[in-house]
């Protein structure tokens, strides 16, 4: 066969080469987790199903366009419709946030972080964020990620106790610390935090104040959780978990801190912008405005209420009691599983949920004592309160009877009708 001839086989640009036709292993992985979140209870408290204008904006052709630079101020040519895209965006996130300066390029929540820190720290500033093991993230100081090689970094706690930030105990770390910039935020904190506190706090010890509000962000759009923007010289998040947007990152922030920023994001830290996800992050932030995204939020709320009610009924210990969002931590001691364990038992059954560290844990990370459940994804499923009380009492039969096979055929099966009875995506992905 002629090399012509070979390299035309591999031309996609012709009409049937679908990806079905042209990468069936690629296909077959998506059909395969298609189904894996079609038939599988997703209580990963930071995953989400998007719309289908999103994946379409999404899976556009804006994947082709380089747009290195900002709307208006470009390094390429070509720019006039993706300027019309990220204009979109930027103004339909500072419009639903109420703030003042918005930039949509970064590709994660860890981007916006690192754009900020760059944007207003040097290397060896003091900074404060939340301990990890105490639901803090990563990129908040931790010594594996860049923010605790950089940085010099110091964390707060929550109440060993009661499970709470304890707001004296972070003012007493910041007199001490007199760090550069406070972080506000977190992964696994089931608590409204006190912007306005963190904010009085800042303000004592000279610091500016960035909040990560990658978990809450759906919740503060639709005005049911208190927003950090007034409070925050800066307010990180991602797009994707309650927002319920692409995978990726944005940063609002003040005025005199925007082009700061903007040049910590480009060329500080990344290149060309992806224009095919701004895009679907325009079309998230238009959701965002309306009233069924309203009635979205409170729905996970109120089903993240119910299944901590449901599961405390049912003897699990959840740290600080309860919730006041959209997830909850179980601290699994008490009934003879571990983090791990559980995590692996469960998906086996078809509740996919993630072991998680809880205050102070005597597991190490890669086993732990806890496991966090959230509810935005099966909320967008259509689920309520009575399935929440279906779902603690499939989680409880499960790990009560992790020994006993029919009781956890018995559970395999009522997750299978459930999944059944909520389906995701009517048509087909692929
Ligand atoms: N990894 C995310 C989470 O699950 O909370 C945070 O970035």
């Amino acid at each position: 066969m002629h090399v012509e001839e070979k390299r035309g086989k591999s031309d996609c640009t012709k009409e049937n080469r679908t990806l079905n036709i042209f990468d069936p292993q690629v296909a077959r992985a998506v059909e395969a987790e298609v189904k894996r979140q079609q038939d599988k209870i997703i209580l990963i408290a930071s995953e989400n199903y998007v719309s289908q204008a999103v994946l379409q904006a999404q899976g556009s052709i804006l994947t082709n366009k380089y747009a290195e630079g900002y709307p208006g101020a470009r390094f390429y040519g070509g720019c006039e419709y993706v300027d019309v895209v990220e204009e979109l965006a930027r103004t339909r996130a500072a419009a639903l946030f109420g703030a003042e300066h918005v930039n949509v390029q970064p590709h994660a929540g860890a981007v916006a972080n690192l754009a900020v820190y760059l944007a207003v720290l040097n290397p060896g500033d003091r900074i404060l964020g939340m301990e990890l093991d105490h639901g803090g993230h990563l990129t908040h100081g931790s010594p594996a990620n860049i923010s605790g090689k950089y940085f010099q970094c110091f964390s707060y706690k929550v109440d060993a106790q009661s499970g709470y930030l304890d707001m004296e105990e972070v003012r007493r770390t910041a007199q001490r610390v007199l760090p550069r910039l406070i972080i506000a935020g977190a992964s696994a904190y089931p608590r409204t935090i006190d912007f306005a506190a963190f904010a009085q706090i800042a303000g004592e010890v000279d610091a500016l104040l960035m909040v990560d509000m990658a978990h809450i962000a759906g919740m503060v759009a639709a005005g049911l959780h208190p927003t950090p923007v007034p409070h925050a010289h800066f307010v990180t998040s991602t797009t994707h978990k309650t927002l319920r947007g692409p995978r990726g990152g944005m940063i609002l922030c003040r005025k005199r801190f925007a082009r700061a920023v903007d040049k910590a994001v480009f060329p500080g830290i990344q290149g060309g912008p992806l224009m095919h996800i701004i895009a679907a992050k325009a079309v998230a932030f238009k959701e965002a405005q309306g009233e069924d995204f309203y009635r979205y939020q409170g729905q996970i709320l109120k089903n993240a209420r119910a299944l901590a009610q449901h599961l405390k009924e049912l003897n699990f210990n959840l740290v600080s009691g309860g919730t006041d969002n959209h997830l909850v931590l179980l601290d699994l001691r008490n009934k003879g599983i571990t983090g791990r364990e559980a995590e692996l038992l469960l998906d086996e059954l078809g509740i996919t949920a993630n072991k998680n560290a809880i205050p102070d844990d005597p597991q190490n990370r890669l086993v732990t004592s806890g496991i966090r459940l959230g509810t935005p994804a099966v909320t967008s499923r259509g689920m309520h309160e009575a399935e929440m009380k279906q779902i603690a009492a499939l989680i409880n039969s499960a790990i009560e009877g992790k020994d006993d096979p029919v009781a956890l055929a018995r559970v395999k099966r009522e997750v299978k009708n459930l999944c059944t009875a909520f389906p995701v995506y009517q048509q087909n992905m692929v």
